[in-house]
């Protein structure tokens, strides 16, 4: 692992036109026959060799124009393959071929077998497992692709593009040909071939072209990709209205594979995905597998045009497609649900992932600047903070604007491989406005805190509002300029109206937003009859920490009253987080009443609102966790004291409200049609929360027993098992609970997986034994990531109780577990490995055992790149 850094990009020395792969695939082999059709580029030495990528390797002939090539003229790796004396001024072709064992690639990417389908993971440097090539994004060509197999071992074989052929051999086999008419870099070919389901359904696109889509899954499946093909369809209109971008090939592939290392792959034409993304029913699947099916469905569809048609010149500038296009599925699905609702959730995991680590050892820029494995940069920060920062702009420009700007960029960049300046570029050119301050959210890492400040003056009917910004220097060491902050506003009136300020002067205020670009700024407001309450940072405009220090009272009264639905989330969430740091930093752990009896009440005010969605009110319930509260501790952490202090909440808010959430939970609806539609989602997300504050309070298994036996999908099943395995685990309603749910579902692996997870995330310190005994379950695979991640993934992850166990054995099991996943598969165990990120906060005797545990693992040999990286800079 070398360092690649962005200010030594340049161009290849030798143009690729074109790409044809013959693929034959047998049981234990696959032979790739490669063609590429090359030209030296115009100006580059005549004596320059061709230096092609290659990971794991074997080349079993080479070939120029047609003739094999003499051993001394190339030289050849498993990791490289160079060739010397190539035609300095006309086209050539090269004739490559490799074998593989796809039954042996353990680490998912490149060419693999996932229960017996054949199929490949080529993001970001997998093509060059497959054959030698140019593998990286800013190399694009035409691709044609003949792939050969057995008829019955695999009568389906799909790739990029449009059907071309399709044709029966002798010996029971057959193949396809493929051809792509878009040009492409090859992280996104791919291929599938295997004995598959499918759904079929057609599309016709605004301007009257006709799509077939399918989707595949593996053998009895297909009845579980309806919803996922109506997100599709979904998706295809709302690009066309919303971005009036229409889909361009004749066919639209999705297949499902159980062994996946990410969500899904946007493949041109040939998604491939986790089948936890796809396969849903509502007796296996909960409200919020639904909406992550419908999320990453319209995600890989949308990168079609930001990825695809447009995609990135090199991997710093991953958050061009990356960012952009979380932004647009999250605009997908703010329109198609609440977009209030919608926007919580996006900010709820903007900062459970992307705060801590901006704030911790892995902290970076929205698009870094150098990296020794790229593939430990799909990251928070790129994902959603680059998705803000796409936002931000919107914001800065208003939605017609932001809309030209957007049109430009479709119309300038089609075709290319971009970069972030191209598309600010557009931007600035389509609309004339400066983003240059804007862009300089890109380059630095970082969470900048807003500081606000307050000065009323009743006789002069005068508002005064001081903002602040600073940004402190992390490890990262990116630089701190003062940068582009929108901040959307509102004075809200005692009567819950929003109060007209035209009478404004001082810094850049626009409408309603307030554009922060110096260092500070003051905001004056005149004429006014009574002191407002000042509500800031409406939709979360801006990805800061806000200090804003406004009285209780006052943050109170805009919980009930703020007319922007997501700021009386917002202003409730962070008192009752400030409320519950404040208690986690007192000496005593024996914290009984965290929350005042006010707080609580507006949250119960929130919960019981019968004029707000379901699913705001369930919302308004759910406290920030305990990962949450140890993020804004910052320091000095003591998981047991955290955990003492978020369950005193707990109990506090479910005695209060006891008579509420006995009237939620009884009011649900029961054994009518599941319908998996938002507003029946957020009445079940009401209920279930209103479950968990019963059993909280009173201590009685009885509702969440009956909930669990009575249920009639799994959104309510799974609530209630989570109430009796987390509360009363050891009990007989518990533990026979969790055996009818294996038994009911042990033959459905994505089942399984919430099997494991629930009990990885046990709030127990003995959950530690309970998820190594789980480790030597028959279910339990380290092959499948799936799996894995739902037993230690979770367990690092979400349960802080006991992966922080004081005696370090939380720590010590994580760490052998990733030295075994690593030896199989290194994306895998570098992205668990993350969870490790955030100990430096912890208090003295974990943070030794943490570090002591990071020290020892990075000290062992033979660790994959990915491990090493993620382990050396956590510790920097
Ligand atoms: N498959 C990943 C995503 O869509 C990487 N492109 O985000
Ligand atoms: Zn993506």
């Amino acid at each position: 692992g070398q360092t690649i850094k962005l200010e030594d990009y340049r161009a290849t020395d030798f143009v690729l036109h074109s790409v044809a792969m013959t693929i034959r695939l047998f049981e234990g082999r696959a032979d790739i026959h490669t063609t590429l059709e090359l030209e030296r580029r115009k100006g580059v030495d005549a004596a320059a060799p061709l230096v092609l990528d290659g990971d794991e390797l074997t080349l079993t002939g080479l070939a120029l124009n047609g003739t094999p090539l003499e051993g001394e003229r190339y030289d050849a790796s498993p990791q490289r393959l160079e060739i010397t004396g190539l035609p300095s001024d006309e086209r050539f072709t090269l004739d490559i071929e490799t074998t593989l064992v796809p039954e042996n690639n353990t680490k998912l990417m490149g060419l693999y077998r996932s229960n017996g389908i054949w199929c490949t993971q080529c993001e970001a440097e997998g093509f060059r497992r497959i054959t030698y090539f140019l593998d990286r994004p800013d190399v694009l060509a035409r691709y044609e692709v003949r792939i050969e197999a057995d008829r019955s071992a695999a009568p389906v074989l799909l790739s990029n593009g449009n059907p071309a052929e399709t044709a029966v051999l002798p010996d029971n086999r057959h193949f396809a040909v493929w051809d792509d008419p878009f040009d492409k870099p090859s992280y996104l070919f791919a291929m599938v071939a295997g004995d598959l389901d499918s759904i079929h359904e057609q599309f016709t696109t605004a301007s009257g072209k006709p799509v077939s889509l399918g989707i595949y899954t593996e053998r009895g499946r297909a009845t579980q990709a309806g919803y996922a093909m109506d997100a599709l369809k979904r998706s295809m209109v709302w690009d066309e209205r919303r971005f009036g971008r229409e889909y361009d090939l004749d066919v639209f592939n999705i297949v499902a594979i159980a062994d996946f290392n990410m969500g899904a792959m946007e493949n041109k034409g040939l998604n491939v995905f986790n089948h936890k993304y796809v396969l849903l029913d509502p007796e296996t699947a909960t409200d919020v597998d639904y909406a992550g099916v419908e999320t990453v469905i319209a995600h890989e569809y949308f990168h079609n045009w930001t990825g695809n048609r447009i995609t990135c010149r090199d991997w710093f500038q991953l958050c061009l497609k990356e960012g952009l296009t979380v932004y647009r599925d999250q605009e997908f699905s703010a329109d198609e649900r609440s977009a209030t609702v919608q926007r919580i959730s996006s900010v709820r995991r903007l900062k459970a992932h992307q705060f801590p680590e901006d704030q911790g050892p892995l902290q970076h820029p929205v698009r870094p600047t150098e990296y020794r494995e790229i593939n430990n940069f799909y990251t928070a920060t790129v994902y959603d903070k680059g998705a803000e920062l796409v936002r931000m702009i919107e914001t800065i420009l208003g939605r017609d604007r932001f809309r030209r700007g957007m049109d430009l960029y479709f119309d300038r960049h089609d075709g290319d491989a971009a970069t972030v300046e191209d598309f600010i570029a557009c931007f600035e050119a389509a609309t004339g406005e400066d983003l240059s301050r804007l862009a300089l959210w890109y380059g630095q890492a970082g969470t900048p805190t807003v500081t606000v400040t307050e000065d009323y003056d009743a006789a002069a009917g005068r508002l005064t509002v001081g903002f602040k910004q600073t940004l402190r220097q992390g490890t990262a060491g990116t630089g701190t300029a003062p940068v582009h902050i929108p901040i959307r506003f509102g004075l809200v009136g005692p009567n819950g109206q929003d109060i007209d300020t035209a009478s404004v002067h001082g810094a850049n205020v626009a409408g309603d937003v307030i554009h922060l670009t110096e260092p500070e700024a003051r905001v004056v407001f005149e004429n006014l009859s009574e002191r407002p309450y000042l509500s800031v940072l409406r939709d979360f405009s801006a990805p800061v920490a806000l200090d804003h220090p406004q009285s209780e009272a006052d943050r109170l009264a805009l919980a009930r009253l703020d007319p922007n639905l997501f700021n009386r989330w917002r202003i409730l969430n962070d008192l009752v987080g400030a409320a519950l740091t404040t208690a986690s930093r007192a000496p005593s752990p024996e914290i009984q009443a965290p929350l005042t009896p006010e707080i609580i009440d507006a949250i119960l005010g929130s919960a019981g609102d019968e004029s707000l969605e379901a699913a705001f009110r369930a919302q308004a319930l759910a406290l920030p966790g305990e990962a949450e509260i140890a993020r804004m501790l910052a320091e000095n952490v003591d998981p047991d004291t955290v955990h003492a202090v978020v369950e005193a909440a707990r109990r506090g808010v479910g005695k209060r409200g006891a008579a509420l959430f006995a009237r939620l939970h009884a009011d649900r609806e029961t054994g009518s049609q599941f319908s998996p539609d938002a507003e029946s989602a957020g009445s079940r997300a009401l209920a279930s929360a209103a479950l968990g504050y019963l059993a909280a309070a009173t201590g009685d298994f009885g509702p969440a027993a009956d909930q669990y036996a009575a249920a009639g999908n799994m959104t309510d099943r799974l609530a209630a098992l989570t109430v009796l395995v987390h509360r009363f685990p050891d009990t007989p309603a518990s533990t026979s609970a969790l055996d009818d749910f294996y038994a009911r579902f042990k033959h459905d692996g994505l089942v399984i997986d919430k099997w494991f997870a629930i009990q990885a995330t046990i709030p127990s310190p003995g959950a530690v034994e309970i998820v190594a005994g789980l480790a030597s379950h028959a279910m339990f695979s380290l092959k499948n990531p799936n799996r894995v991640r739902a037993l230690v993934g979770t367990f690092a992850a979400a349960n802080q109780l006991a992966f922080h166990r004081a005696d370090g054995a939380g720590y010590r099991w994580v760490a052998e577990r990733l030295v075994e996943i690593d030896r199989l598969n290194p994306q895998v165990s570098a992205r668990i490995a993350t969870t490790f990120r955030s100990w430096r906060s912890l208090e003295p005797v974990r943070r030794d055992k943490a570090s002591a545990t990071l020290r020892q693992l990075l000290e062992l040999k033979d660790l994959s790149t990915d491990l090493r990286d993620i382990l050396g800079r956590s510790l920097r």
